[in-house]
């Protein structure tokens, strides 16, 4: 095994020939973005693979979440979890609503629906979940509240591309998807997203959102902005399309691996996959305590090795901009979780020294 750093992810990338192909048309052009040939192949592409009927393509996965709230016209508070990126919470104060944290399932790490109800008020808009890890939420739960209390959902799925329930992709749950092409992700355009909805009407609003509000004849008819994306970038997406299944069945392998190889040790903990199938797209151990988690990141790091802290701190107590509410289970979670490196080119070497590592550091 050579000493390179193994980082908690790498992007799963195409050939660059196959990406330089495809760039040659861009070249031929000159047309590099405002809704290009290649950013609609690369959204009817998507729409073809995830079976969804509307892939609304952006920048990246914070402005499809807050295009989402935008396109809803929602201006009141959203519940939201406090286990998650920071993007989720600062595109709904972007937007100009409030969050409203919902406390976590200790197992699955996503929102606890039977939490959700005690926290509506009449304020309420919406609730905004996200499928942590690509753990599918229990969708089912969320829509019947959110149905009896006359709420739109969105569900952050930034983390979700390639997780499903019941043969759907969950890019299809929600009012409208919003989900994230980051280097970071399964799927990457390198910086990019996408919202995801059903909805032809609220599919075309999003377009004319993304384009400064305008129409087909360029009057404003939308408050819109610049969420468009590159040209450049779709054809990254398209040449990476080609390697999704094998990245997808890749991840699931490599899940197994670890799970395996990890469930000897009966201090860890594992994230809980309830309702669905998940992409397995991070791999989350859980310690015992916020100090093993410390020893075993700082053994990690002496050997090259670089987990990472996801999503510490819970986004809760994020003091200097949120008013803090406790939520006990996500801050307690927080402290003792750490993603361990896992991505298509990372050899199953790599990881039985990983775990050896942990292993070794806790007995
Ligand atoms: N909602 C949720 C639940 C999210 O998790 C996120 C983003 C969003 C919304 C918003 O989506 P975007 O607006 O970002 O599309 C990463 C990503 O920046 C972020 O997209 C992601 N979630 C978050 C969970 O993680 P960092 O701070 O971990 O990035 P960084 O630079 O430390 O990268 C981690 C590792 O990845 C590095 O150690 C090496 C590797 N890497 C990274 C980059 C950027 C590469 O190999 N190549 C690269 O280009 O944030």
């Amino acid at each position: 095994m050579d000493n390179k750093p193994i980082y908690v992810t790498m992007p799963s990338l195409a050939p660059l020939e196959e990406f330089n192909e495809i760039l040659k048309g861009v070249w031929d052009r000159g047309i590099l973005t405002h809704n290009g040939p290649l950013v609609q192949q690369f959204e009817k592409d998507l729409c073809k693979k995830l079976d969804v009927p509307h892939f609304v393509a952006v920048t990246n996965g914070t402005i499809a979440i807050q295009m989402a709230i935008k396109a809803l016209e929602l201006k009141g508070e959203i519940i939201t979890t406090p286990f998650t990126w920071i993007a989720t919470v600062s595109a709904i104060m972007w937007e100009g609503c409030t969050p409203v944290f919902c406390d976590i399932d200790p197992g699955t790490l996503n929102i606890d629906p039977s939490k959700i109800e005690a926290l509506i008020t009449d304020k309420t808009v919406a609730i905004l979940p996200v499928h942590v890890f690509g753990n599918p939420c229990d969708v089912d739960a969320i829509k019947a509240i959110a149905d009896k209390h006359g709420l739109k959902v969105i569900y952050d799925a930034a983390h979700a591309i390639g997780s499903s329930y019941k043969g759907k992709s969950m890019l299809a749950y929600g009012d409208i998807s919003a989900t994230s092409l980051h280097a970071t992700k399964l799927l990457n355009t390198a910086e990019g997203g996408g919202c995801i909805t059903n909805d032809s009407a609220l599919a075309e609003k999003l377009k004319r959102i993304r384009f400064f509000g305008h129409n087909d004849v360029k009057d404003i008819v939308e408050d819109g902005f610049n969420g468009k994306m590159t040209e450049v970038h779709a054809a990254l997406g398209i040449a990476n399309l080609k390697y999704y299944d094998e990245v997808l069945a890749d991840r699931k392998e490599k899940y197994r691996i670890y799970k395996n190889l990890l469930s000897k040790n009966n201090s860890l903990a594992f994230q809980t996959h309830c309702v669905g199938e998940p992409n397995y797209s991070y791999f989350p151990v859980i310690f015992d305590s916020e100090k093993i988690l410390i020893k075993v990141e700082e053994k990690l790091n002496q050997n090259n090795i670089y987990p990472r802290r996801y999503f510490y701190p819970s986004v809760n107590t994020y003091t200097k901009i949120i008013d803090y509410k406790t939520c006990p289970v996500s801050e307690e979670i927080s402290r003792r979780i750490l993603c361990l490196p896992l991505y298509w080119k990372l050899k199953i070497n790599c990881i039985e020294k990983v775990v050896l590592i942990i292993n070794n550091t806790i007995f």
